[in-house]
C-alpha cells in the first residue's frame, strides 16, 4: 500500500461496493476509500488506514453512503422536438404501433432531428446529460437512430462524442441506424439495411464515432434476418453489438443477439426461456427499461424470475427518448424496476452500476474496488436501499469523476 501516491481519502463512509459475490451490496460501515490519480487506490476499514502523508487530503464522510458512479447504459439522448401530442393521442386511445404505422412515432422525431443543426442538437443533449449527472451519473450510453441517413446519423454520433468531451462524463456512443425504416425507403427495408451495412456503418467506424452497434428487432422495425445482417456487419468491423429485443412481441431477437455475442439485449418484456438460456450462455446482459413499459401502459412485465433462474445479469436504464420513455431519470428507473418489475433494491443498484458497466463492455468501473476508475457518489443517505425506495431524494452530496471532486 503506497499512501505516497494517494491524493485524497474519504473516511467514515458507508460503502456499497456493488462488487460481485459480496452480500448486501457489499456494504461496509466506517470504511475508507483512497484515490490516487483517476483510480481507486485502496479500500478498507478506517482502522486499517496507513499513516497518511500531509499532502493527502482527508475528508470525513460523516457516515454517508458511497456508491459507484451510476451508469445509464441505454439512452436516445440526441433528438429534437417532443412527442407530447402523441402522448395525448395515446390517452385518447391510439396505440404506439398505430401512430408509428401512420408515419408518426420515431419518424416524427426523425423529421425534427434532421431539420435541427448540430449545434442546436448539442445544446439539447448537453442540457439533458447535465440533468442525469445531477443524479450521480458518471457514464452514459447515447444512441443515434433519429437521423436514418448517412449525414444525419453521423451528425448524431458527433453530438454524442462532443457531450463526452465537453462534460466530465464518459459517453459510450452507439450506432442505431437500424432503428426505423426512413420515409425515403418506405416499403424497401432491405434496401435501407444495404445502406446501413455498406455505407453508414463503415463511415461511422472510420470516423471513430461508434463504440457499439444496435438495432430494433420488431414487427414495426426490422426483421430478425435484417437485424442479423446489421449485427454481422458490426462484427466484421470489430464493433460490439446490442439489440432492442422482445419489446412489443417475441421475434426471438434475444437469442439472435446472444448468438452474435451481444453485450446486451434490451427491453425483453416478451422474452422466452430459450432466449434467456441463450443470453446466459453468451454472457449477454438483460437491460430492463421500465420507463418504456410505464409510458406505453404495457401490462406484460419482463420475466425477471426466468432471468434470475438462468443467472442472466440484469441492468436497468432510463431508455430516455421522446416517444416511449420521456424519462430523464435513472433514479426513477431504479424505483420503477422495483415497483413495476419486482426487482429487489439491491438488484436495482447492481443494475445501474456493475451490470450496467458490463452491458457497455467496460471492466474498469461499476464497483468500488482497488484499481477501478474513481467514479463514485457520496449520497445524502445512510443505506443503499434509499436509492431505489425513494424518488427525488436522497440527492448526491458529491460526485467524484475519475478521481476529481466536484467543482
Ligand atoms: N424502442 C423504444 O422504446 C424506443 N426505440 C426503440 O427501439 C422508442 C423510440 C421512440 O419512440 O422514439
Ligand atoms: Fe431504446
Amino acid at each position: 500500500m503506497q499512501a505516497d501516491s494517494w491524493n485524497r481519502v474519504l473516511r467514515n463512509a458507508t460503502l456499497a461496493s456493488c462488487a460481485a459475490g459480496e452480500p448486501a451490496a457489499g456494504l461496509r460501515e466506517r470504511a475508507a476509500i483512497a484515490v490516487g490519480g483517476d483510480r481507486i487506490a485502496w479500500i478498507g476499514a478506517d482502522r486499517d488506514l496507513p499513516a497518511l502523508p500531509d499532502a493527502v487530503e482527508v475528508v470525513d464522510a460523516g457516515g454517508a453512503l458511497v456508491t459507484p458512479g451510476l451508469i445509464d447504459c441505454h439512452t436516445h439522448l440526441v433528438f429534437a422536438g417532443n412527442r407530447a401530442p402523441e402522448f395525448a393521442a395515446r390517452q385518447r386511445g391510439a396505440s404506439y404501433e398505430d401512430i408509428a404505422r401512420a408515419g408518426g412515432g420515431i419518424l416524427s422525431t426523425v423529421r425534427a432531428t434532421r431539420a435541427a443543426s448540430e449545434e442546436a442538437l448539442l445544446a439539447l443533449a448537453l442540457e439533458r446529460a447535465r440533468v442525469l449527472m445531477t443524479e450521480g451519473v458518471t457514464t452514459l450510453e447515447i444512441k443515434s437512430g433519429y437521423g436514418l441517413d448517412l449525414d444525419n446519423e453521423l451528425k448524431l454520433l458527433r453530438v454524442a462524442r462532443r457531450v463526452g468531451e465537453i462534460l466530465p462524463v464518459t459517453v459510450h456512443a452507439t450506432l442505431l441506424a437500424a432503428h426505423s425504416v426512413p420515409p425515403e425507403f418506405a416499403g424497401r427495408a432491405d434496401d435501407y439495411v444495404d445502406l446501413v451495412v455498406a455505407t453508414v456503418l463503415p463511415a461511422a467506424v472510420s470516423a471513430g464515432l461508434a463504440d457499439s452497434v444496435d438495432a430494433f428487432c420488431e414487427t414495426i422495425a426490422f426483421s430478425p434476418a435484417q437485424v442479423r445482417r446489421v449485427l454481422d456487419a458490426a462484427r466484421r468491423h470489430h464493433l460490439p453489438v446490442r439489440l432492442h429485443a422482445e419489446q412489443l412481441s417475441n421475434s426471438h431477437g434475444a437469442a439472435l443477439a446472444a448468438g452474435a455475442g451481444a453485450l446486451s439485449a434490451d427491453h425483453l418484456e416478451h422474452l422466452d426461456e430459450a432466449g434467456a438460456a441463450a443470453m446466459a450462455a453468451a454472457g449477454t446482459v438483460a437491460v430492463l427499461l421500465p420507463g418504456a413499459f410505464y409510458f406505453l401502459g404495457e401490462t406484460r412485465v419482463p420475466p425477471v424470475g426466468l432471468l434470475r433462474r438462468h443467472g442472466v445479469p440484469i441492468a436497468l436504464a432510463s431508455d430516455f427518448n421522446p416517444g416511449s420513455s420521456p424519462l430523464l431519470s435513472l433514479r426513477l428507473a431504479m424505483n420503477m424496476g422495483c415497483v413495476l418489475f419486482g426487482l429487489t433494491a439491491e438488484e436495482a443498484l447492481a443494475g445501474v452500476t456493475r451490470h450496467a458497466a458490463r452491458a457497455l463492455g467496460l471492466d474498469d468501473r461499476g464497483t468500488l474496488e482497488a484499481g477501478m476508475r474513481a467514479d463514485f457518489v457520496v449520497w445524502d443517505a445512510a443505506r443503499p436501499e434509499e436509492l431505489a425506495a425513494q424518488v427525488g431524494t436522497p440527492r448526491p452530496r458529491a460526485t467524484f469523476r475519475a478521481g476529481q471532486p466536484p467543482g
